[in-house]
Order: C-alpha cells, then structure tokens, then sequence
C-alpha cells in the first residue's frame, strides 16, 4: 500500500457542525448531573442509533446491518466495486459516562462522508460503521459488534450473551429492528480502518499536544469471581467460626491489585464487587467480583490472568469459603497497528504543523479487532480534566476534536484515492 497517493481533493471538516451532532447526541440518555447512559442495546442507545443513522441518511449513504446489528453507511467512490475505506466507532456507554468516548469517531464519520459527499468522489467507496456494544458493561463482553464482524467470536453466541436479567442480545437486537443480514466485513475486509477517539488518558494534555497517532492498543481480560461462605450474625457468631465471603473477596481485591508489582505494564481495576444478602447485620454469605486486566504485552497479560484461579483458591481456604465460580468472561488481544497505517496519521499531523506523538492506547476500542482483518490506524484527541474518562466530566475542546477528524478524513480521503 503506496502512502503518498495523489489527494484529488482535501476535504475541509466543519468542525461546528461536528460540535453541534455531539452536543444532540449527548442529549438522548443525558444524566441529571449531565452525564450520559447509554448502555448497549437500550431504548436510549437505539435511540442514539437511529439518531446517526438519519444523519448518515442525510449524506446520501446506503445504510444496513449486519447480523450483530452493526450499522454500516456507504457512500459510493467513482469504483464501487472496490473494498472500501472504513471509518467507525460505537456510540454505546457505560454508565454515567461523557459525550465523546466513542461518538466522536462516529461523529466525525458523519463529517468525512458529509465533506466527501459534497465534494469529488475518490475511486473507493467511504464507509461508516457504529459498531454494537463495545463498551460490553451491560452483557459482559466488550467489542461485541467488532468482534463478530471480525470472525473473532461466532455469531451465535454473541446473540446468546444475556444480560443480567436474562435478555439476550439477540432479542435486544430484534426489539430495536437491528438485525440485518449485511455481510461481516472478514468475508469481504475493507481496503483500510480509521478510528478518531478521545485518548481517555492525560499524555498529551501533559505533553501540550492536541492529537497523536496511536501505535496500538492494550489487551483485555475480564473475569468474574464469586466466593460462598456462610451467612452468619453478626454479632452473636465469635469472630474465628466465621466463614464470611466479603472479608475474603476483599483479600482477594488486594491481592489481585498486588500482581501489578511483578507484572510489568500491567493494570488492574475490580469494577463491581457486590456481598449477599447485603444486609448491615448479616455476615456474608457470598461475593461476587469482576476484574479487569490490561497489557501491552501478550505473554505479560496471560501470566497475570493465569495467577487468578491460584490466588482465589488460596483466598477462599484461608476465609473457609469456597471458590464457586472464576469465569473469564471476556477477551482482547494486544494489537499493533500496521506501522506503514501509523505513518499516514503522523505525516498528516507533520503536515498540519504540529509536533508528532506516537502512543499506545489504555483503553480498548474496536480498531483492535478491525486491525486483525485490514490496515488500520486510530487518531487521538486531547482529553481535558486530567484524561478523565468513563466519568461525565469526560471533556474534550471543539478545536481538537475538528483537528482529529480533519487529520483523520484526510487520511481516508488518500486511502480512497489509490
Ligand atoms: O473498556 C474500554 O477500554 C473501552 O472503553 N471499551
Ligand atoms: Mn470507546
Ligand atoms: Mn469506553
């Protein structure tokens, strides 16, 4: 793949206009503190769906979905036929979150294929893909859509992944008239991915720096735990015939926070720990909680994950309880992206004037998937507030998220032209 094609026409992004669909789409699931929740597959989430897709609509796309739900826009280049480009992200949340995380690449797909469409074709077609659940939170798998889309996990039991009430993905799906019978793109990849994101750290505030291009991402592994002791009152039963689960799971917690220390690049976050029957007089009987791993490195993420068992087990016997239940629920490799792909991003940013900044990514994004099937690149955005993310104070300033989809449409707009 050449890098230096002849740009027919460099599209000029309206940065006001990108502003502007973030502030409505940050409306549909808007918090009373002035967060968002979308969780995946919610009305509010399908509600943010249908919101992009009128916007796609409007830009002359043909709009479909595949058997995931993943939506997929195309506008057509002069040459049809040929693999398209491909921009995306998801517009899903977790709780309480920003407006940016993941709408800003779908956002700033709008405003690619908005520029393009009002301009010269390029050969190739552009595409934009939201793709479904990639935060994960509510069915406990994250890059859900991408993944399947990618021929990284069987349809069939991502449609079975319910949540914790029991609805599945594919009744949620249904519910939403989301299914479609568009093809994963692993049967046919497209000719590149390109993904703008909010770097959801503080590097580049701390560096003074508006974008960067991103290098790769880090893998994830999620895995839930439950230990079984013995209900118990709390007052009447002598501290040592206690068989109580919540003193475990919290020994564990810091235990499994310890692997840090000789894990070199390792991070650990217990998310969600929960005692039942929960009441203020009763010695816990079990615990449940779910731990999130992340490396850069393969063989440094599975040795940690391989400590896990180990270490609840010894837990679990030291507090009389039983280890019940220690299931990974969910996976991700580390992944690197095609450095010829990281180039294009940091010429681009050379072009524009700026110093370039090459960083790996914390946080897992659906670039990571769409990687393992084409040459892929993401961009960064500054985020403010110390890189707050996953938080409703998630900030991000209109010129460097104009920046990042101005550098990321011209890359596309390169990629479409050879
Ligand atoms: O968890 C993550 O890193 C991403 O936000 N899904
Ligand atoms: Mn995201
Ligand atoms: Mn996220």
């Amino acid at each position: 793949m050449t890098g230096t094609s002849r740009r027919t026409t460099t599209p000029k992004i309206d940065g006001q206009s990108l502003w502007n669909r973030l502030d409505a789409l940050s409306k549909i699931g808007e918090t009373s503190d002035g967060g968002v929740t979308r969780l995946a597959l919610t009305e509010e989430d399908a509600q943010g769906r249908r919101l992009v897709e009128a916007w796609l609509a409007e830009t002359g796309c043909e709009i479909s979905h595949d058997a995931i739900g993943n939506t997929i826009a195309v506008l057509p280049g002069t040459e049809p036929d040929l693999p398209p480009v491909l921009l995306g992200s998801h517009v899903d949340s977790v709780a309480n979150a920003g407006r940016f995380d993941g709408c800003l690449g779908v956002l700033g797909a709008v405003e690619v294929l908005r520029s393009v469409a009002a301009g010269t074709r390029p050969r190739r077609s552009l595409a934009a893909a939201v793709f479904t659940d990639e935060e994960g939170t509510r069915f406990g798998r994250d890059l859900l859509g991408s993944s399947v889309t990618c021929g990284l996990l069987e349809p069939a039991k991502a449609l079975a992944t319910a949540d914790a009430d029991g609805r599945t993905v594919e009744q949620e799906l249904r519910r939403h008239d989301l299914l479609g019978t568009a093809p994963l793109l692993v049967g046919r990849p497209p000719h590149a991915y390109l993904e703008t994101h909010v770097e959801q750290g503080p590097v580049l505030l701390r560096g003074k720096l508006p974008v960067a291009a991103v290098t790769g991402v880090i893998g994830t592994s999620w895995t839930r735990i439950t230990l079984t002791g013995a209900a118990a009152h709390a007052g009447a039963t002598p501290m040592d015939m206690r068989r109580d689960a919540g003193l475990a799971m919290a020994t564990l917690r810091l235990r499994l926070h310890a692997l840090t220390e000789d894990h070199p690049g390792l991070t650990v976050a217990v998310g969600a720990m929960d005692t039942h029957p929960g009441q203020v007089n009763v010695v816990p009987a079990t615990a449940t909680l779910t731990v999130d791993l992340r490396a850069p490195e393969e063989t440094v993420l599975v040795k940690a994950e391989s400590a896990i068992r180990p270490l609840a087990e010894k837990v679990a016997r030291t507090h009389g309880c039983e280890l019940t239940t220690c299931d990974q629920i969910s996976r991700t490799a580390p992944a690197a992206f095609d450095p010829a792909m990281v180039d294009r991003v940091a010429e681009r940013i050379s072009a524009h004037g700026l110093p370039v900044r090459r960083l790996w990514s914390g946080a897992g994004h659906d670039a990571q998937q769409l990687t393992t099937i084409c040459p892929t690149a993401m961009v960064f955005v500054r985020s403010q507030h110390d890189g707050i993310s996953h938080s409703r104070e998630e900030w991000s300033l209109p010129e460097d998220c104009a920046l990042g989809v101005q550098l990321m449409a011209e890359v596309a707009v390169d990629l479409a032209n050879e």
